[in-house]
């Protein structure tokens, strides 16, 4: 199936050239869309001369830095524009392992509308991370799984691949929140059209260049969501029925 893997970068210039030359070694046949947020270290340039020398790869330049829900949004919007049947969202921080991508796309061709890359199914693992930060993330998405009522284990990865159809029915354009927020409602609404998710185990690193753009305020706005998001369609619909 026609693939697009979207690649949200900023500030990923001691990154990008890695990212994008493995992506290639390991999935030579699909085709890549860098959505840079006007990074100053160069980022979008380094990407173009990859394009050149890789082909299959073009830089999406956007002026200002806009989170990575908008990067998606736009990326996506362009590979269903174009008819790309899968769309795949992975980090250019080399936490997702471009050697996982032929897993998840296959999990996609055999079926699945969602094959989510995931640290907590057996066979994943985050090997770097002291027990207070996965216990944080696993308890995060356990508190989602139980008041969304869906049963994922890790809802806030942001390495998966869907169908392009499953994107269409979700009418993703309206999704407001940004990082862990947009990860979980994209699962969510995935779930909510009735769309099929499979997890995939995946090793998942922490990156060893450049820096974090995520903050405690992506995260306690994604717990926030998910509070609201199940008193709306679960508890008020529940109690009216
Ligand atoms: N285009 C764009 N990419 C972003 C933005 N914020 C983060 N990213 C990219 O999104 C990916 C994940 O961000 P990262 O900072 O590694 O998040 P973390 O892994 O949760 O710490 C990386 O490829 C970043 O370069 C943004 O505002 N715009
Ligand atoms: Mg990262």
């Amino acid at each position: 199936m026609r693939t697009l893997v979207v690649l949200p970068t900023y500030q990923e210039a001691a990154n990008i050239a890695d990212v994008l030359r493995r992506i290639r070694s390991a999935a030579p046949d699909v085709d890549v869309l860098v959505v840079d947020d006007g990074s100053p270290d160069g980022t979008a340039d380094l990407g173009e001369s990859l394009a050149r020398e890789l082909g299959a790869i073009r830089v999406e330049r956007r002026a200002a830095k806009s989170g990575l829900g908008s990067a998606y949004r736009h990326g996506f919007g362009i590979g269903l524009d174009e008819g790309y049947e899968v769309l795949v969202e992975m980090d250019a921080d080399l936490s997702h392992d471009p050697s996982a991508l032929p897993s998840l796309r296959r999990a996609v061709e055999a079926g699945a509308d969602l094959a989510i890359g995931s640290r907590y199914v057996p066979g994943g693992s985050i090997p770097e991370w002291p027990w207070y930060r996965r216990a944080l993330s696993v308890w995060g998405n356990r508190y989602a799984a139980g008041m969304l009522g869906f049963d994922v284990r890790d809802a806030t990865s942001g390495y998966r691949a869907y169908t392009a159809e499953v994107i269409r029915k979700i009418n993703m354009q309206t999704i407001k929140a940004d990082g862990y927020g947009f990860q979980i409602e994209m699962a969510y609404r995935v779930c909510l059209v009735g769309g099929t998710t499979t997890e995939i185990p995946i090793n998942f690193t922490d990156r060893t260049l450049g820096q974090s753009k995520m903050s405690s305020r992506i995260v306690v706005e994604a717990l926030y969501l998910v509070t609201r998001w199940a008193v709306r369609d679960r508890l008020v619909a529940g109690r009216r029925r």
